[in-house]
């Protein structure tokens, strides 16, 4: 056997954290077509057609649908490129990131 040490030593334990997770929620507008939502949430939230679909018709229903949970830095690096997406045909898509639980 080798030295390796598995005994953990005073004072070292540490809790280990799950990385904080975020939520992209999509949220309604009266002007973004239903068929651009669709495209975007396919396109760069990687929904396939039956989650884009009723991720969308969620949002315009109620107003608001979660999209999808990722760390942070994915969630605002995807949300930022739906909008200019979005911002680039005209349309106010607007999506919030907000902390899990
Ligand atoms: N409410 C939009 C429409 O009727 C569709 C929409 C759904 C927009 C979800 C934004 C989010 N064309």
């Amino acid at each position: 056997m080798t030295d390796t040490d598995l005994k953990p030593r005073l004072g070292t334990r540490k809790k280990v954290e799950r990385p904080k997770r975020y939520l992209v929620v999509l949220l309604n507008d009266d002007y973004t077509p239903r068929e651009f939502v669709i495209l975007v949430l396919k396109g760069e939230f990687r929904l396939d057609a039956g989650q884009a679909e009723r991720v969308m018709i969620t949002a315009h229903q109620k107003g608001a649908c979660v999209v999808s949970v990722y760390p942070r830095d994915v969630a605002e690096t995807k949300t930022a490129r739906a909008i200019e997406a979005a911002s680039r045909m005209g349309y106010p898509l607007q999506f919030s990131v907000e902390p899990e639980e």
